[in-house]
């Protein structure tokens, strides 16, 4: 839970916050009903995903390490492949979907306003905006934060964390949690490692491996394309895999009616 900075409590989940609770109903079972709310939405969201056979990936990072630049070029490596959707979060500015949208895929945009990450709330108002009929891979690109977008469930199938070559080795130790669920690690800017030399990709990946993750770290270059094959590689395979998943196990279309589900905390 993201008891650390106060910041459950997102545009996208306020009207489960502050509806009326029972008497005896304290601070810190509303948080943690919070919880459980974007746990079972986040269900609802990859219902969503399931029935249109689309591979959800949830990129996370500190604010700044290539999220979108990695995004842009996956794009256009891709284009004649696979098509693509992408839901972007940031605290403000529309930037990151129209770089998107730049090229030519469809992009909503999620402003957060206050919160420092995407829950599960406002990831399915975007599913609702976003039309996924033959689409094949939806990226949602978090709030930039090593911290709080570990600790909610969006619906994603995958998670991959980026680590930039300018951020210092030791992330994977100082933010174990995100590190520790991502089933994948990006080292990216490897372009700017010549420069860094205080930058060991060795170090980061021991820093990693010392978390008992068995994730793969692949290291690229947005910039160059450097080390780019590996990464569709992975989403190649990641979206083969969700497939298979999908025709041994067909997926529920997902029941709605979408009123606002009522609050309900626990107790
Ligand atoms: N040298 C180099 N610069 C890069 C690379 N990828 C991204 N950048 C630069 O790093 C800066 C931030 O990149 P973005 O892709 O906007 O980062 P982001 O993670 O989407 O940022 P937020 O959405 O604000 O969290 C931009 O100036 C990019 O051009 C890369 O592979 N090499
Ligand atoms: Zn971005
Ligand atoms: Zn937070
Ligand atoms: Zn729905």
């Amino acid at each position: 839970m993201c008891d650390t900075c106060g910041c459950n409590v997102t545009p996208g989940n306020a009207h489960l916050a502050h509806a009326p609770q029972p008497e005896g109903v304290t601070a810190v079972s509303v948080l943690r009903g919070l919880l459980s709310e974007n746990d079972l939405q986040a269900r609802h969201n990859r219902t969503h995903f399931d029935a249109h056979g689309v591979l959800a990936v949830n990129l996370m990072s500190s604010p700044g390490a290539g999220k979108t630049r990695l995004l842009e070029a996956t794009i256009d490596a891709l284009r004649d492949e696979l098509r693509i959707a992408v839901i972007e979060g940031d605290l403000e500015t529309e930037n990151d979907a129209e770089r998107v949208r730049a090229k030519g895929v469809a992009a909503l945009q999620i402003t957060t306003g206050t919160a420092c990450h995407l829950d599960a709330h406002m990831v399915h108002d975007a599913l609702h905006r976003l039309p996924l009929d033959g689409v094949d891979l939806v990226f949602i690109e978090n709030v930039g934060n090593l911290v709080c977008p570990a600790s909610f469930d969006l619906g994603q199938h995958r998670n991959v964390v980026l680590l930039s070559a300018t951020e210092g080795d030791d992330k994977p130790a100082k933010y174990p949690v995100m590190f520790r669920g991502a089933d994948l690690a990006l080292l990216t800017k490897s372009d700017l490692l010549p420069v860094l030399d205080d930058f060991e990709p060795a170090r980061a990946e021991a820093a990693l491996r010392a978390l008992a993750s068995r994730a793969p770290l692949l290291t690229i270059s947005a910039r160059t394309g450097d080390g780019l094959e590996g990464w569709l590689a992975w989403l190649r395979g990641e979206l083969r895999a969700e497939r298979e998943r999908l025709a041994t196990h067909p997926p529920a279309s997902p029941s709605h009616p979408h009123a606002r589900p009522r609050a309900r905390m626990l107790p």
